[in-house]
C-alpha cells in the first residue's frame, strides 16, 4: 500500500497553485507503463472508447472524482417549466442545492473565467453549464455561445451540458456539432400520473401546459432527447430527485426506461426541501428522504442503469473537486482584475499524465488487498460502512476536525466500494472544537462502524467511541480502498473473536446546508 507518489503531495490538492515545475512521473511497484497494466484500457465490462471519454470525468467515473475537477459557468438564466422543488429566485434544482444563487455571466465573461480557472487548478478537465435555470431554454443561445467559443480557445477541457429535456429534441444535431459528450437529463418520471404531481406547468410551442398535458409533453421530450443522443454516441446521465411518498418506489421504473434507451449512468438525488427556499413542496412539509432510505432505492436499482453515488448536487457556478468549493477564489470582480489570460494546458496534460501512473499502481494493490480479504475471511461477515476524511486522491488525507464532508464506503468481503457522502459542518475553527457541530457529525454518520481520519483529537475520539463509531487514524495518508479491506479483515477477526460486536444499523440524517449557507 502507498507505493505509488501521492497526487496530494505533488499538487497539494485543494491548495491555489500548482508547483511551477512538475516532478517526473512516479514509477509503480510493478514497474509497468499505464498502457500494460491496463488502467488506461478502463475497467473490463467498459468499451475502451467510452472509458477514454469518461476516465477524467469527475461525475461520469467514480474514480476520477478523487482526482478531477469541474467548473460550471452560469450562463443560462431562463427555463421552461416549473418543478415543485424549485423556487426561481435560485438557481435550477436539478443540478445545484436549492437555496443557492449563482453569479450570471455573459459568455464573454464565461470564457476568461474558464481560463483564468484553468491555469490555477490543473485538475480541471470539464466545463459545464447547469443554469442557473435551463441550458437549452432561450434556444440554449448563451450555452452554444459559450461552447462554441471554449472549444476554440481551450480544446483539452470536456463539454458537459444539463436539461430539463423539454427543448433537448431540438438541440441534439447542435450538441453534436459542438462536440459536447457529456449531457444529463434530468428525469423524475416515466409516468404522467406522477408527473402531475412535480410540475405544475411548462412552456412549450408558444403555450402553457398545465396538468397531466404538461407532463406527457415532457415525458415524451426527455424520452425522444434520450434516444436522439444516445443514438449519436453522446452519454447520457440521468438525474432523478428522490421525492418520498411521490416518485421514490417509481425511481425503478426510471432506471429500467432509461437503461432500455442507453443512458450511461443514474443519478438519484435526495430532494432538499426546506420551507427557507421558498418551494411548492418545501412550504407544504414534503420531506427529502433519509440517507437509509436514498440507499435503499440506490440499492433496487443495481444491476439496472448504472449508478452515480458520488453527487454534491453543484452550484451552476461551482469550481474545483467535487467535494469543494472554489468558487470565491474566482468571482467576477476577481477576474476582470486579471486582465489578459492565455491559454495553457502544460500543467493539465502533466497532471493527467501522473494520474494515469497512479491509476496503474492502484489497480494493482487494490485487487491484492480484496484477494487477501477473501482468502482469509470467506464470506459469511456483513458489510459495514465507514467514513473517510478525504481532500482527494483517494487518500486518507484529512483532519476528523477539518472535514466538511466524509465518505461513505461499504466494505465487505466482495470489496470496498464508495457509496455516498455525508456533508457536515466543520467541528474544529479556529484550533478549538464545538460541541453542538460534533453532535451533527455524528447523526451525518451514526451508521457507520469507523471513522478514517489522518488526525483526530482526544475529545472527539471519545464522543465517537461512546457513540459506537471507532476512530481510527492509524491508515492516515494511505489508500481508501486498501486501507479499509485491511480494517475489514481486522474487524472480521475481532467480531470473530468477541471482541466488537457488530453495530445495528441506524438511519443517517442528510446535511445539506454547511456549504450552501457559507456562499448562499
Ligand atoms: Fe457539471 Fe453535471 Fe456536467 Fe458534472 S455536475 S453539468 S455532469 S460537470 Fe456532477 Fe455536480 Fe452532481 Fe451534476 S456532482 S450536480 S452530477
Ligand atoms: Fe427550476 Fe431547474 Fe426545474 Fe427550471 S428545470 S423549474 S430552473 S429546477
Amino acid at each position: 500500500m502507498g507505493n505509488v507518489v501521492s497526487l496530494d503531495s505533488i499538487f497539494g490538492l485543494g491548495q491555489l497553485a500548482p508547483p511551477a515545475v512538475m516532478p517526473a512521473a512516479p514509477e509503480t511497484a510493478s514497474g509497468c507503463s499505464s498502457s500494460s497494466c491496463g488502467s488506461s484500457d478502463g475497467p473490463a465490462d467498459m468499451d475502451p472508447a467510452v472509458w477514454e471519454k469518461v476516465k477524467n470525468h469527475p461525475c461520469y467515473s467514480e474514480e476520477a472524482h478523487h482526482y478531477f475537477a469541474r467548473m460550471h459557468v452560469a450562463v443560462a438564466p431562463a427555463c421552461n417549466i416549473q418543478c415543485n422543488y424549485c423556487n426561481r429566485k435560485y438557481d435550477c434544482s436539478n443540478e445545484s442545492r436549492p437555496g443557492v444563487v449563482s453569479e450570471k455571466l455573459t459568455p464573454d465573461q464565461a470564457i476568461k473565467k474558464i481560463l483564468a480557472v484553468a491555469q490555477e487548478i490543473p485538475q480541471l478537465s470539464v466545463i459545464g453549464i447547469a443554469g442557473p435555470g435551463d441550458s437549452l431554454a432561450a434556444a440554449g443561445k448563451n450555452t452554444f455561445a459559450t461552447f462554441e467559443m471554449l472549444q476554440k480557445k481551450a480544446p483539452d477541457l470536456k463539454l458537459c451540458l444539463s436539461t430539463n429535456g423539454l427543448a433537448l429534441p431540438d438541440h441534439v444535431d447542435t450538441i453534436a456539432q459542438y462536440n459536447i459528450d457529456h449531457v444529463t437529463i434530468t428525469i423524475n418520471m416515466v409516468d404522467p400520473e406522477v408527473g402531475a404531481q412535480i410540475y405544475p406547468w411548462i412552456f412549450y410551442k408558444h403555450k402553457r401546459w398545465t396538468g397531466l398535458d404538461a407532463a406527457k409533453i415532457l415525458h415524451e421530450q426527455q424520452m425522444l432527447g434520450l434516444e436522439m443522443l444516445t443514438s449519436r454516441g453522446i452519454l447520457v446521465k440521468v438525474n432523478s430527485v428522490m421525492i418520498p411518498g411521490v416518485n421514490d418506489e417509481h425511481l425503478l421504473e426510471v432506471n429500467k426506461a432509461v437503461k432500455s434507451r442507453g443512458a450511461f449512468l443514474h443519478n438519484i438525488m435526495p430532494l432538499i426541501s426546506d420551507p427557507a427556499h421558498g418551494t411548492y413542496f418545501g412550504l407544504n412539509g414534503q420531506r427529502g428522504p433519509t440517507a437509509q432510505e436514498l440507499k435503499v432505492v440506490q440499492d433496487a436499482c443495481e444491476g439496472g442503469a448504472k449508478l452515480m453515488r458520488h453527487c454534491r448536487q453543484c452550484r451552476a457556478d461551482a469550481v474545483g473537486l467535487l467535494g469543494e468549493d472554489r468558487g470565491e477564489e474566482f468571482t467576477a470582480d476577481k477576474i476582470e482584475a486579471m486582465g489578459f489570460v492565455e491559454y495553457d494546458d502544460e500543467a493539465r496534460r502533466t497532471y493527467r499524465e501522473h494520474v494515469e501512473s497512479e491509476r496503474a499502481g492502484r489497480n494493482a494493490s487494490k485487487a491484492a488487498a480484496q484477494a487477501d480479504v477473501r482468502e482469509s475471511i470467506g464470506f459469511t461477515v456483513d458489510p459495514i460502512l465507514i467514513a473517510v476524511a478525504t481532500k482527494g486522491g483517494e487518500r486518507i488525507n484529512e483532519h476528523f476536525g477539518h472535514a466538511k464532508e466524509f465518505q461513505i464506503y461499504e466494505v465487505g468481503p466482495n470489496g470496498a466500494k464508495f457509496v455516498g457522502h455525508r456533508r457536515v459542518d466543520q467541528y474544529c475553527e479556529g484550533g478549538s472544537g464545538d460541541v453542538d457541530t460534533l453532535d451533527g457529525v455524528l447523526a451525518a454518520i451514526n451508521d457507520c462502524t469507523a471513522v478514517f481520519v489522518a488526525k483526530i483529537g482526544g475529545c472527539p475520539s471519545k464522543s465517537l467511541a461512546d457513540a459506537g463509531i471507532e476512530p481510527v487514524d492509524r491508515f492516515a495518508f494511505d489508500y481508501i480502498e486498501e486501507s479499509a479491506l485491511a480494517y475489514f479483515k481486522d474487524y472480521a477477526e475481532r467480531l470473530g473473536q468477541g471482541v466488537v460486536q457488530s453495530r445495528a444499523g441506524q438511519d443517517a440524517v442528510i446535511r445539506t446546508g454547511a456549504l450552501t449557507a457559507r456562499r448562499a
